[in-house]
Protein backbone atom coordinates (compact mmCIF):
# COMPACT_ATOMS: atom_id res chain seq x y z
CA UNK A 1 0.00 0.00 0.00
CA UNK A 2 1.06 3.35 -1.27
CA UNK A 3 0.14 6.51 0.20
CA UNK A 4 1.33 9.90 -1.00
CA UNK A 5 0.54 12.65 1.65
CA UNK A 6 0.24 16.50 0.38
CA UNK A 7 -1.03 19.53 2.42
CA UNK A 8 -1.93 23.62 2.32
CA UNK A 9 -2.19 24.20 -1.50
CA UNK A 10 -3.65 27.55 -0.92
CA UNK A 11 -4.76 28.13 -4.21
CA UNK A 12 -5.22 31.79 -4.96
CA UNK A 13 -6.06 33.84 -7.84
CA UNK A 14 -3.09 36.16 -6.02
CA UNK A 15 -0.22 33.47 -6.82
CA UNK A 16 -2.07 31.50 -9.59
CA UNK A 17 1.17 30.63 -11.33
CA UNK A 18 2.77 29.38 -8.54
CA UNK A 19 -0.07 27.48 -7.45
CA UNK A 20 -0.53 25.81 -11.01
CA UNK A 21 3.30 25.08 -10.96
CA UNK A 22 3.05 22.93 -7.86
CA UNK A 23 0.19 21.24 -9.17
CA UNK A 24 1.67 20.45 -12.67
CA UNK A 25 4.64 19.27 -10.45
CA UNK A 26 3.12 17.03 -8.02
CA UNK A 27 0.35 15.71 -10.60
CA UNK A 28 3.21 14.72 -12.54
CA UNK A 29 4.90 12.54 -9.77
CA UNK A 30 1.55 11.32 -8.90
CA UNK A 31 1.21 9.75 -12.20
CA UNK A 32 4.76 7.89 -11.70
CA UNK A 33 4.67 7.15 -8.09
CA UNK A 34 0.78 5.75 -8.77
CA UNK A 35 -0.11 6.01 -5.39
CA UNK A 36 -3.57 3.60 -4.00
CA UNK A 37 -4.51 6.68 -2.00
CA UNK A 38 -3.63 10.28 -2.19
CA UNK A 39 -4.55 12.36 1.29
CA UNK A 40 -4.88 16.21 0.95
CA UNK A 41 -4.65 17.46 4.73
CA UNK A 42 -6.51 21.08 4.55
CA UNK A 43 -6.09 24.14 3.30
CA UNK A 44 -7.07 23.26 -0.65
CA UNK A 45 -7.71 26.91 -1.04
CA UNK A 46 -5.95 30.25 0.26
CA UNK A 47 -9.39 32.20 0.90
CA UNK A 48 -12.94 31.89 0.37
CA UNK A 49 -13.18 31.74 -4.05
CA UNK A 50 -15.51 34.00 -6.31
CA UNK A 51 -16.50 32.24 -9.75
CA UNK A 52 -15.31 34.38 -12.13
CA UNK A 53 -12.68 33.97 -15.16
CA UNK A 54 -9.74 35.14 -13.02
CA UNK A 55 -10.27 33.27 -10.03
CA UNK A 56 -8.51 30.32 -8.88
CA UNK A 57 -11.53 27.66 -8.88
CA UNK A 58 -11.31 26.74 -12.43
CA UNK A 59 -7.61 25.26 -12.37
CA UNK A 60 -7.57 24.22 -8.95
CA UNK A 61 -10.54 21.71 -10.24
CA UNK A 62 -8.78 20.75 -12.81
CA UNK A 63 -5.69 19.95 -11.00
CA UNK A 64 -8.34 18.11 -8.19
CA UNK A 65 -9.74 16.01 -11.76
CA UNK A 66 -6.07 15.09 -12.51
CA UNK A 67 -5.28 13.85 -9.30
CA UNK A 68 -8.42 11.56 -8.57
CA UNK A 69 -7.78 10.03 -12.70
CA UNK A 70 -4.85 8.63 -11.03
CA UNK A 71 -5.52 7.87 -7.53
CA UNK A 72 -8.87 7.74 -5.31
CA UNK A 73 -8.15 11.22 -2.96
CA UNK A 74 -9.56 11.68 0.69
CA UNK A 75 -9.41 15.16 1.53
CA UNK A 76 -10.04 17.22 4.92
CA UNK A 77 -11.42 20.70 5.86
CA UNK A 78 -8.89 23.17 6.62
CA UNK A 79 -9.04 26.94 8.99
CA UNK A 80 -12.29 28.16 7.73
CA UNK A 81 -9.96 31.50 7.30
CA UNK A 82 -8.97 29.27 4.06
CA UNK A 83 -10.95 26.43 3.12
CA UNK A 84 -14.31 28.29 3.70
CA UNK A 85 -17.20 25.83 5.27
CA UNK A 86 -18.44 24.24 2.16
CA UNK A 87 -16.01 24.95 0.08
CA UNK A 88 -14.86 20.92 -0.64
CA UNK A 89 -18.68 19.95 -1.52
CA UNK A 90 -17.78 20.91 -5.25
CA UNK A 91 -15.48 17.79 -5.21
CA UNK A 92 -17.90 15.69 -4.31
CA UNK A 93 -19.77 15.33 -8.07
CA UNK A 94 -16.33 15.98 -9.91
CA UNK A 95 -16.36 13.37 -12.93
CA UNK A 96 -13.18 10.76 -12.30
CA UNK A 97 -11.71 7.98 -12.66
CA UNK A 98 -11.32 7.28 -8.37
CA UNK A 99 -13.43 8.67 -5.89
CA UNK A 100 -12.88 11.44 -3.95
CA UNK A 101 -13.99 11.80 -0.41
CA UNK A 102 -14.19 14.84 1.64
CA UNK A 103 -14.63 15.65 5.14
CA UNK A 104 -15.68 18.52 6.98
CA UNK A 105 -16.88 16.92 10.38
CA UNK A 106 -14.11 14.15 11.97
CA UNK A 107 -15.18 10.84 9.86
CA UNK A 108 -13.64 7.24 9.79
CA UNK A 109 -13.94 5.49 5.96
CA UNK A 110 -12.68 2.28 4.57
CA UNK A 111 -10.90 2.37 1.24
CA UNK A 112 -11.65 -1.25 -0.66
CA UNK A 113 -12.02 -2.65 -3.84
CA UNK A 114 -16.11 -3.27 -5.13
CA UNK A 115 -17.28 -6.39 -6.79
CA UNK A 116 -15.54 -4.83 -10.24
CA UNK A 117 -12.52 -4.59 -8.88
CA UNK A 118 -12.60 -0.73 -8.81
CA UNK A 119 -11.43 0.88 -5.19
CA UNK A 120 -14.28 2.80 -3.52
CA UNK A 121 -14.49 4.64 -0.43
CA UNK A 122 -16.79 3.18 2.61
CA UNK A 123 -18.13 4.93 6.06
CA UNK A 124 -16.35 2.63 8.72
CA UNK A 125 -19.29 0.70 10.11
CA UNK A 126 -19.44 1.37 14.45
CA UNK A 127 -20.78 -2.02 14.99
CA UNK A 128 -19.72 -5.45 14.32
CA UNK A 129 -20.51 -5.47 10.86
CA UNK A 130 -17.10 -3.34 10.87
CA UNK A 131 -15.17 -6.64 10.99
CA UNK A 132 -16.91 -8.05 7.63
CA UNK A 133 -16.21 -4.84 5.88
CA UNK A 134 -12.59 -4.82 7.01
CA UNK A 135 -12.13 -8.21 4.99
CA UNK A 136 -11.65 -6.38 1.95
CA UNK A 137 -10.28 -3.06 3.00
CA UNK A 138 -7.18 -1.78 1.73
CA UNK A 139 -6.85 1.09 4.45
CA UNK A 140 -8.78 2.96 7.24
CA UNK A 141 -8.64 6.41 7.04
CA UNK A 142 -9.78 8.88 9.94
CA UNK A 143 -10.78 11.86 8.53
CA UNK A 144 -10.00 15.19 10.89
CA UNK A 145 -11.24 18.41 9.52
CA UNK A 146 -9.78 21.87 11.43
CA UNK A 147 -11.76 21.95 15.00
CA UNK A 148 -13.17 25.30 14.24
CA UNK A 149 -14.58 26.52 17.20
CA UNK A 150 -17.90 27.52 15.67
CA UNK A 151 -18.55 23.90 14.66
CA UNK A 152 -17.52 22.33 17.70
CA UNK A 153 -19.55 24.32 19.73
CA UNK A 154 -22.91 25.05 17.73
CA UNK A 155 -25.83 24.71 19.18
CA UNK A 156 -23.72 24.73 23.02
CA UNK A 157 -24.69 27.38 25.43
CA UNK A 158 -22.95 30.37 25.41
CA UNK A 159 -19.61 29.81 27.98
CA UNK A 160 -16.38 31.91 28.62
CA UNK A 161 -13.76 31.24 26.32
CA UNK A 162 -11.71 29.19 28.81
CA UNK A 163 -14.49 26.56 28.94
CA UNK A 164 -15.11 26.64 25.50
CA UNK A 165 -11.61 25.59 24.99
CA UNK A 166 -11.76 23.24 27.42
CA UNK A 167 -14.99 21.41 25.88
CA UNK A 168 -13.46 21.59 22.27
CA UNK A 169 -10.56 19.51 23.75
CA UNK A 170 -13.26 17.10 25.28
CA UNK A 171 -14.31 16.45 22.16
CA UNK A 172 -11.63 16.44 20.12
CA UNK A 173 -10.35 13.78 22.37
CA UNK A 174 -13.35 11.78 22.53
CA UNK A 175 -13.09 11.79 18.38
CA UNK A 176 -9.82 10.56 18.81
CA UNK A 177 -10.88 8.09 21.44
CA UNK A 178 -13.28 7.48 18.62
CA UNK A 179 -11.56 6.67 16.18
CA UNK A 180 -9.18 4.09 18.07
CA UNK A 181 -12.30 1.84 18.74
CA UNK A 182 -13.10 1.84 15.47
CA UNK A 183 -10.11 0.89 14.13
CA UNK A 184 -9.50 -1.66 16.36
CA UNK A 185 -8.96 -5.22 14.92
CA UNK A 186 -7.92 -4.27 11.36
CA UNK A 187 -4.23 -5.65 10.56
CA UNK A 188 -4.15 -3.15 6.85
CA UNK A 189 -2.58 0.55 7.13
CA UNK A 190 -4.70 2.69 9.20
CA UNK A 191 -3.80 6.57 8.30
CA UNK A 192 -4.83 9.87 9.83
CA UNK A 193 -5.89 12.71 8.08
CA UNK A 194 -5.51 15.87 10.32
CA UNK A 195 -5.43 19.85 9.89
CA UNK A 196 -4.75 21.07 12.97
CA UNK A 197 -2.14 22.74 15.31
CA UNK A 198 -0.20 20.23 17.49
CA UNK A 199 1.96 21.34 20.03
CA UNK A 200 5.71 21.37 19.59
CA UNK A 201 5.62 22.07 15.74
CA UNK A 202 7.76 24.52 14.55
CA UNK A 203 6.22 27.59 12.08
CA UNK A 204 7.58 29.03 9.26
CA UNK A 205 8.81 31.92 10.18
CA UNK A 206 6.29 33.69 7.61
CA UNK A 207 3.09 31.78 9.02
CA UNK A 208 0.71 33.89 11.30
CA UNK A 209 -1.32 31.89 13.40
CA UNK A 210 -4.97 32.80 15.00
CA UNK A 211 -3.86 33.59 18.67
CA UNK A 212 -6.14 31.13 20.47
CA UNK A 213 -5.85 28.54 18.32
CA UNK A 214 -6.43 24.83 20.14
CA UNK A 215 -2.88 23.33 20.48
CA UNK A 216 -3.44 19.44 20.53
CA UNK A 217 -0.35 17.07 22.09
CA UNK A 218 1.37 14.52 20.19
CA UNK A 219 0.90 11.86 22.71
CA UNK A 220 -3.11 12.44 22.40
CA UNK A 221 -3.28 12.79 18.77
CA UNK A 222 -1.47 8.77 18.81
CA UNK A 223 -4.16 7.77 20.67
CA UNK A 224 -5.56 7.58 17.30
CA UNK A 225 -3.28 4.38 16.77
CA UNK A 226 -2.50 5.07 13.32
CA UNK A 227 0.00 3.95 11.13
CA UNK A 228 0.57 6.90 10.17
CA UNK A 229 -0.64 10.80 10.59
CA UNK A 230 -0.79 12.86 7.52
CA UNK A 231 -1.24 16.65 9.10
CA UNK A 232 -1.49 20.24 7.68
CA UNK A 233 -1.96 23.56 8.90
CA UNK A 234 1.94 24.28 9.46
CA UNK A 235 3.70 25.19 6.60
CA UNK A 236 7.27 23.65 7.16
CA UNK A 237 7.41 20.05 6.26
CA UNK A 238 8.86 18.49 9.60
CA UNK A 239 8.17 14.66 11.27
CA UNK A 240 6.96 15.92 14.35
CA UNK A 241 6.84 12.65 15.74
CA UNK A 242 7.33 8.94 14.77
CA UNK A 243 5.36 8.71 11.72
CA UNK A 244 3.37 11.81 12.52
CA UNK A 245 4.34 14.39 9.64
CA UNK A 246 3.18 17.80 8.53
CA UNK A 247 3.94 17.61 4.89
CA UNK A 248 4.42 21.35 4.93
CA UNK A 249 2.76 23.54 1.93
CA UNK A 250 2.96 22.90 -2.15
CA UNK A 251 4.25 26.19 -2.24
CA UNK A 252 5.82 29.12 -0.54
CA UNK A 253 2.71 30.70 0.88
CA UNK A 254 3.96 33.79 2.49
CA UNK A 255 6.74 35.93 3.15
CA UNK A 256 9.26 34.01 5.17
CA UNK A 257 8.79 30.99 3.92
CA UNK A 258 12.56 30.17 3.42
CA UNK A 259 12.40 26.62 3.79
CA UNK A 260 12.28 23.57 0.88
CA UNK A 261 8.38 22.56 0.07
CA UNK A 262 7.79 19.16 -0.26
CA UNK A 263 5.18 16.24 0.34
CA UNK A 264 5.53 12.83 0.97
CA UNK A 265 5.21 9.12 -0.34
CA UNK A 266 4.54 6.59 2.58
CA UNK A 267 4.77 3.07 2.10
CA UNK A 268 3.31 0.56 4.33
CA UNK A 269 4.88 -2.57 5.20
CA UNK A 270 5.08 -5.16 7.56
CA UNK A 271 7.62 -3.15 9.13
CA UNK A 272 5.89 -0.43 9.33
CA UNK A 273 5.66 3.22 7.51
CA UNK A 274 8.48 4.03 5.60
CA UNK A 275 8.73 8.10 4.63
CA UNK A 276 9.84 9.53 1.82
CA UNK A 277 10.36 13.24 1.27
CA UNK A 278 9.60 14.25 -2.37
CA UNK A 279 10.91 18.17 -3.12
CA UNK A 280 8.64 20.72 -4.78
CA UNK A 281 10.58 23.21 -6.62
CA UNK A 282 8.66 26.57 -5.47
CA UNK A 283 10.41 29.93 -5.47
CA UNK A 284 11.14 31.09 -1.90
CA UNK A 285 10.17 34.02 0.12
CA UNK A 286 12.43 35.91 2.00
CA UNK A 287 11.55 38.65 4.95
CA UNK A 288 14.21 40.80 5.67
CA UNK A 289 13.93 43.81 8.24
CA UNK A 290 16.33 46.42 8.38
CA UNK A 291 17.04 49.87 9.21
CA UNK A 292 19.02 52.93 7.50
CA UNK A 293 22.01 53.94 9.60
CA UNK A 294 22.57 57.75 8.13
CA UNK A 295 25.99 58.15 9.91
CA UNK A 296 27.47 55.31 7.32
CA UNK A 297 24.71 55.47 4.87
CA UNK A 298 24.06 51.71 5.49
CA UNK A 299 21.54 49.68 5.16
CA UNK A 300 21.39 47.58 8.65
CA UNK A 301 20.46 43.92 8.81
CA UNK A 302 20.64 42.05 11.90
CA UNK A 303 19.61 39.07 10.71
CA UNK A 304 23.07 36.91 9.57
CA UNK A 305 21.06 34.89 6.64
CA UNK A 306 21.30 35.37 2.64
CA UNK A 307 18.53 33.26 1.92
CA UNK A 308 17.28 35.84 -1.15
CA UNK A 309 19.22 34.45 -3.72
CA UNK A 310 16.12 33.64 -6.50
CA UNK A 311 13.62 34.44 -3.82
CA UNK A 312 10.70 36.67 -3.42
CA UNK A 313 12.12 39.34 -1.45
CA UNK A 314 10.80 41.81 1.20
CA UNK A 315 12.64 44.10 2.77
CA UNK A 316 10.85 45.87 5.49
CA UNK A 317 12.79 49.27 6.46
CA UNK A 318 12.33 51.55 9.72
CA UNK A 319 13.62 54.92 8.68
CA UNK A 320 13.13 57.45 10.63
CA UNK A 321 11.35 60.51 9.61
CA UNK A 322 13.78 62.53 8.47
CA UNK A 323 15.65 59.77 6.82
CA UNK A 324 12.75 58.74 4.34
CA UNK A 325 13.81 60.88 1.53
CA UNK A 326 17.65 59.78 1.54
CA UNK A 327 18.00 56.36 0.34
CA UNK A 328 16.11 55.18 -2.80
CA UNK A 329 14.65 51.65 -3.54
CA UNK A 330 17.77 50.99 -5.97
CA UNK A 331 20.10 51.26 -3.02
CA UNK A 332 18.57 49.39 -0.41
CA UNK A 333 18.26 46.84 -3.62
CA UNK A 334 21.84 46.70 -3.87
CA UNK A 335 21.95 45.57 -0.19
CA UNK A 336 20.19 42.33 -1.39
CA UNK A 337 21.88 41.40 -4.45
CA UNK A 338 20.38 38.27 -7.01
CA UNK A 339 16.62 38.60 -5.72
CA UNK A 340 14.37 37.48 -7.88
CA UNK A 341 11.73 39.95 -7.61
CA UNK A 342 11.87 42.68 -4.88
CA UNK A 343 8.89 44.15 -2.52
CA UNK A 344 10.53 47.02 -0.63
CA UNK A 345 8.13 47.98 2.57
CA UNK A 346 9.15 51.69 4.20
CA UNK A 347 7.95 52.20 7.83
CA UNK A 348 8.65 55.51 9.23
CA UNK A 349 8.53 55.25 12.94
CA UNK A 350 8.21 58.14 15.59
CA UNK A 351 12.01 59.92 16.89
CA UNK A 352 11.39 58.29 20.41
CA UNK A 353 10.42 54.86 19.36
CA UNK A 354 13.55 54.76 17.02
CA UNK A 355 16.22 55.57 19.59
CA UNK A 356 14.69 53.17 22.35
CA UNK A 357 14.35 50.78 19.97
CA UNK A 358 18.11 51.46 19.00
CA UNK A 359 19.63 50.72 22.26
CA UNK A 360 17.89 47.69 22.60
CA UNK A 361 18.87 46.24 19.41
CA UNK A 362 22.85 47.64 20.46
CA UNK A 363 24.37 44.74 21.54
CA UNK A 364 27.61 45.32 23.18
CA UNK A 365 27.80 47.69 26.27
CA UNK A 366 29.95 50.38 24.16
CA UNK A 367 26.85 50.44 21.35
CA UNK A 368 24.59 50.65 24.49
CA UNK A 369 26.28 54.19 25.67
CA UNK A 370 26.42 55.27 22.01
CA UNK A 371 22.79 55.37 21.60
CA UNK A 372 21.78 56.33 24.36
CA UNK A 373 24.26 59.19 24.31
CA UNK A 374 22.91 60.10 20.81
CA UNK A 375 19.21 59.84 22.55
CA UNK A 376 19.91 62.04 25.51
CA UNK A 377 22.06 64.33 23.23
CA UNK A 378 25.04 64.30 25.17
CA UNK A 379 28.93 63.90 24.60
CA UNK A 380 30.72 60.86 26.50
CA UNK A 381 34.25 61.14 26.95
CA UNK A 382 36.65 58.37 25.29
CA UNK A 383 37.41 57.23 28.35
CA UNK A 384 33.84 56.05 29.52
CA UNK A 385 33.73 53.95 26.43
CA UNK A 386 36.97 52.20 27.76
CA UNK A 387 36.08 51.64 30.84
CA UNK A 388 32.41 50.15 29.20
CA UNK A 389 34.89 47.80 27.06
CA UNK A 390 36.83 46.73 30.05
CA UNK A 391 33.65 46.02 32.31
CA UNK A 392 32.18 44.29 29.32
CA UNK A 393 35.66 41.75 28.77
CA UNK A 394 36.10 41.40 32.04
CA UNK A 395 34.50 38.18 33.67
CA UNK A 396 31.89 38.40 36.00
CA UNK A 397 33.49 38.40 39.72
CA UNK A 398 32.21 35.77 42.36
CA UNK A 399 29.69 38.03 44.10
CA UNK A 400 30.70 36.33 47.23
CA UNK A 401 34.24 38.00 46.53
CA UNK A 402 34.85 41.59 47.95
CA UNK A 403 35.05 44.07 44.52
MN1 LIG B 1 -2.33 26.60 5.63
Amino acid sequence: MKLVHTADWHWSELQLEKCVASARFIIEQLGLIKPDLHVLAGDYWDHRQMLSSSSAVHPALAAMRAMANISPVAIVLGNSMHDAPGSLEIFRGLDSRFPIVVAERPATVVLCRDEKGGTIFRQCPEDDSRSSAFDQALAIVHLFPYPNKSFWLSGKPAVSIDEATCSIQRAIESVIMRFAAVGHGFRGPKVMVGHCLVSGAQTSSGQILSGQEIAIGKSEIALAGADYYALGHIHRSQEISDCMWYAGSTHHVNFGETETKSFNVVEFGSGGATVKVVEIPSRRMALHEAHFDAATSEVIDENPAEDWFDAELRVRIYLRPEQTSVITDDEIRKRYPGAYSYKIERLVIPEERVRTEMIIKATTLREKMLEWARTVEKQLSPGVLVLADEVEQTDHPNPKEPL
